[in-house]
C-alpha cells in the first residue's frame, strides 16, 4: 500500500467522528477559525522506538496513576510509564475477586440497599498544602449520585454518600489549601427542589446545587442553589474558591433549547461566604433532608450576589483545571467554542471583595486552541495542553503569551500540536494539580481505539496513551487500552504514597465485626467456634495457609448464617479466599483481616468452601464443608 493512501486512510479515520460532531453542533461558536493556533501544524504521532521509557521486568515505576473505571464502577490503580495496571479498586460495583458488595463489611460502606453499579468520573487525592498527601482519593459516581472515600492505606473505600437534592454527581474537586477539609461535588441534572413528584411540569422550577462535604468526617456541610446545570469543578491555591463550569444557563430540558444563548457561565463559589451565612443560621433545608441549602441564584441576590461570581464563558464550557505550582490561573475548556478562558484567581478575589465592575474582568485570555477543546493540563514551564475532542489532538499552549495575545500583542501562544487516537477526553500531566508539577508525562484518555488493536467484537477498548512532554515536542510514547470507560486519571509520585503490606488487628474496617465476635465471647485470632443464637449462627474460623481452623460446621436449613475468617498468615502477600460452592459467596482475607459474610443456608446438602487465591502447594486442599440438615 502506498504511503498516500495510507495518509486517506488515517484521514478518514481521525475524521470520523469530527465530521459528524462539528455538524451536530453548527451553530455553536466555531466561527473565528484557528487563529493562531493554524501556525503550528500538528505532527502525526509517531510510534516509539526508543526505550528510555520502558519499565524492564522488576522494575517499579515512576508514579502512581489513579484512574476512574467509569460505568465499570471502579477506580484502577496504574504504574506510569509501563501503564502496568496494579489493582482495581472496587467501589460501585460487585467485585467477585475481593468480595466488595458481598462482604458484611462492604454493605456497611455500601449502605443496605445501595444500588451496586455505578459510573466513576473523577478520582482526586487528598492534599496537604497543595501536595498529594496519600491519606484518601475521592470519587463520584455519576450514575446514582453519591461520593466516595478510599482509604489509601488499604485501597478500600470507608464511606460511601449519597447526595441529597440533587441528581447526578458530575465535577469532584478537594480543597488544595491548607489541606483536602473540604470535598466539593457538583450536581449536574437539574430537578425540582423538593424532587418528590409534586412538581415535575414545571421544568423552570429545576435547579441543581453544588454540594460540600467535610473530608474528614465525611458529614455535609452546605448546598448551594445555582443557575444551570454543573459541569466540571476545581479549586484555587487559597483554600477560598471554587469554580464549576454551567452549561444549559437557559435550562432547556432538550439539545436544542440547551444550545439556546451563546454564553454559559463558569460558576465561581466564595465558600467562606457561604459558610458565615450557615454558621449565621442564613439557610433552608428542603423536605427531610437537613443539609442547610443557601441561594447562589443571581435572582436571590440585589447588587452583588455574594455567594457565587457567574463568569460569562463561551458555550457549553467543560473543564476547569487550576494552573500549577502557583494557582495563579484557572483555564475553563470550551467543548462548543474552540477557545480556552483563562481566568486569575486573585481577580476573583478582587471581586469579591468588591472590586472590577464587569464578572468578564477576571478573565485575562481567551486563547484559540482548536476543535472542541475538553480539558487541560499543565507541565512545570508555563505551558498548557488541552485535549481537542474533535480535532483528536493534544494542543500545547504558553499561558503567559496567550495572555499578551489578548491583550493585542502579536504573539504566537500555540507551541505545538500532536495527534491522538482518538477523539480524547480527559488529559492530565504527571502532578499536574500539585505544587510538585514536574512536566515530564501525559496521559491522553481517548474516547475511540478504532483500529489501534485487534479486534475484540463490538465493544472496542478505550486508548489511554502515555505522551512524553519533558522537551519542546511532545513525543507519543504508549498505548494503553482499558476497559470501559476511565473518564479522568491523575499522577502521583511513588513516594507520596505508603501502602500497607499487611492488615493491623484494630483497623477500623472490620471493626464492628470484630466487635461481634468480644460480644460472642470469641477471640478471632484463636478461636475456630459456632455459636448458636436462635436461628442465628454465627461460624468464626481462622486460616492460616493451607487451612482453615474449621473444615466442618452443621447447621439447619433456613439458618442465618455469618461466617467469620481470619487471616493470621503475617507474612505479605499470603492472601486466602472463603469461596462457598453454589452460594454465590467468595471474598478476600489478606493477612491479618478479619472478613464475614452473612447469608441464608437454604439447600439442604453438603455444601464445600475452599480457599479462592492460590497461597500454598496444598491450596486445592485449603477446604471445609458446610453441612444443612433438611429443615
Ligand atoms: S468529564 S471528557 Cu465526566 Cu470528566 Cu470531561
Ligand atoms: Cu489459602 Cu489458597
Amino acid at each position: 500500500m502506498s504511503d498516500n493512501n495510507d495518509h486517506i486512510k488515517d484521514l478518514s479515520r481521525r475524521n470520523f467522528l469530527r465530521n459528524s460532531a462539528v455538524t451536530g453542533v453548527a451553530g455553536a461558536s466555531l466561527a473565528g477559525g484557528f487563529g493562531a493556533g493554524a501556525l503550528v501544524r500538528s505532527r502525526p504521532a509517531e510510534a516509539a522506538t526508543n526505550n528510555e521509557h520502558h519499565v524492564e521486568p522488576g522494575e517499579l515505576d515512576e508514579y502512581y496513576g489513579f484512574w476512574s473505571g467509569g460505568h465499570s464502577g471502579e477506580v484502577r490503580i496504574l504504574g506510569v510509564p509501563s501503564m502496568r495496571e496494579l489493582l482495581r479498586i472496587p467501589v460501585f460495583n460487585v467485585d467477585s475477586a475481593t468480595g466488595w458488595g458481598i462482604t458484611n463489611e462492604s454493605k456497611r460502606v455500601l449502605g443496605p440497599n445501595a444500588p451496586l453499579n455505578g459510573d466513576t468520573h473523577h478520582p482526586k487525592v487528598s492534599y496537604t498544602d497543595a501536595r498529594y498527601d496519600g491519606r484518601y482519593c475521592f470519587i463520584n459516581d455519576k450514575l446514582n449520585t453519591r461520593v466516595a472515600r478510599i482509604r489509601l492505606d488499604i485501597m478500600r473505600a470507608d464511606k460511601i454518600l449519597t447526595i441529597p437534592n440533587v441528581q447526578s454527581i458530575h465535577g469532584l474537586t478537594l480543597q488544595r489549601v491548607p489541606s483536602t477539609e473540604r470535598v466539593f461535588a457538583a450536581g449536574e441534572m437539574i430537578v425540582p427542589l423538593n424532587n418528590n413528584g409534586e412538581y415535575l411540569d414545571d421544568p423552570s422550577e429545576y435547579w441543581t446545587m453544588m454540594t460540600c462535604i467535610d473530608a474528614e468526617t465525611m458529614e455535609f456541610k452546605w448546598q448551594a442553589i445555582v443557575d444551570g446545570n454543573l459541569d466540571n469543578c476545581d479549586t484555587d491555591y487559597s483554600g477560598r474558591f471554587v469554580a464549576a463550569s454551567c452549561y444549559n444557563s437557559a435550562r432547556g430540558m432538550t439539545l436544542p433549547e440547551m444550545m439556546g444563548p451563546e454564553r454559559d457561565w463558569t460558576v465561581i463559589f466564595d465558600v467562606p461566604a457561604i459558610e458565615r451565612a450557615v454558621a449565621a443560621g442564613e439557610y433552608t433545608t428542603i423536605g427531610d433532608s437537613p443539609v442547610p441549602v443557601v441561594d447562589a441564584r443571581e435572582q436571590a441576590h440585589q447588587g452583588r450576589n455574594a455567594f457565587a461570581l457567574y463568569v460569562p464563558t463561551p458555550r457549553s464550557p467543560h473543564g476547569v483545571n487550576t494552573a500549577p505550582p502557583e494557582g495563579k490561573y484557572c483555564v475553563v475548556s470550551g467543548k462548543l467554542s474552540p477557545t480556552c478562558t483563562v481566568i486569575e484567581w486573585s481577580r476573583v478575589a478582587e471581586w469579591f471583595d468588591g472590586g472590577l465592575s464587569d464578572p468578564r474582568d477576571v478573565v485575562v485570555a481567551e486563547p484559540e486552541v482548536g476543535l472542541g477543546p475538553l480539558h487541560t493540563t499543565y507541565d512545570n514551564r508555563g505551558n498548557a495542553y488541552t485535549s481537542l475532542f474533535l480535532d483528536s489532538q493534544v494542543v500545547k499552549w504558553n499561558i503567559e503569551d496567550s495572555i499578551r495575545a489578548y491583550n493585542g500583542e502579536e504573539v504566537n501562544y500555540i507551541r505545538d500540536r500532536i495527534d491522538v487516537h482518538y477523539n480524547i477526553g480527559h488529559i492530565k500531566a504527571s502532578l499536574a494539580c500539585s505544587r510538585d508539577v514536574d512536566g515530564k508525562y501525559l496521559t491522553a484518555l481517548c474516547k475511540f481505539s478504532k483500529d489501534r488493536f485487534l479486534p475484540v467484537g463490538p465493544m472496542h477498548a478505550e486508548n489511554d496513551q502515555l505522551i512524553d512532554i519533558s522537551g519542546e515536542q511532545m513525543k507519543l510514547i504508549h498505548d494503553g487500552p482499558t476497559y470501559a470507560e476511565p473518564h479522568d486519571a491523575l499522577m502521583i509520585r511513588a513516594d507520596q504514597l505508603n501502602p500497607s503490606q499487611v492488615y493491623t488487628r484494630d483497623d477500623p474496617y472490620f471493626a464492628e465485626t470484630v466487635a461481634m465476635a468480644q460480644a460472642d465471647g470469641v477471640t478471632l485470632e484463636r478461636d475456630n467456634k459456632v455459636i448458636r443464637d436462635g436461628n442465628k449462627v454465627r461460624v468464626y474460623m481462622t486460616s492460616v495457609a493451607p487451612s482453615f481452623g474449621t473444615t466442618e460446621f452443621r447447621v439447619k436449613q433456613g439458618d442465618e448464617v455469618t461466617i467469620v475468617v481470619t487471616n493470621m498468615d503475617t507474612i505479605e502477600d499470603v492472601s486466602h479466599g472463603f469461596a462457598l460452592v453454589n452460594h454465590g459467596i467468595n471474598f478476600e482475607i489478606h493477612p491479618q483481616q478479619t472478613s464475614s459474610v452473612t447469608f441464608v443456608a437454604d439447600k439442604p446438602g453438603v455444601h464445600w468452601y475452599y480457599c479462592s487465591w492460590f497461597c500454598h502447594a496444598l491450596h486445592m486442599e485449603m477446604s471445609g464443608r458446610m453441612l444443612v440438615e433438611p429443615a
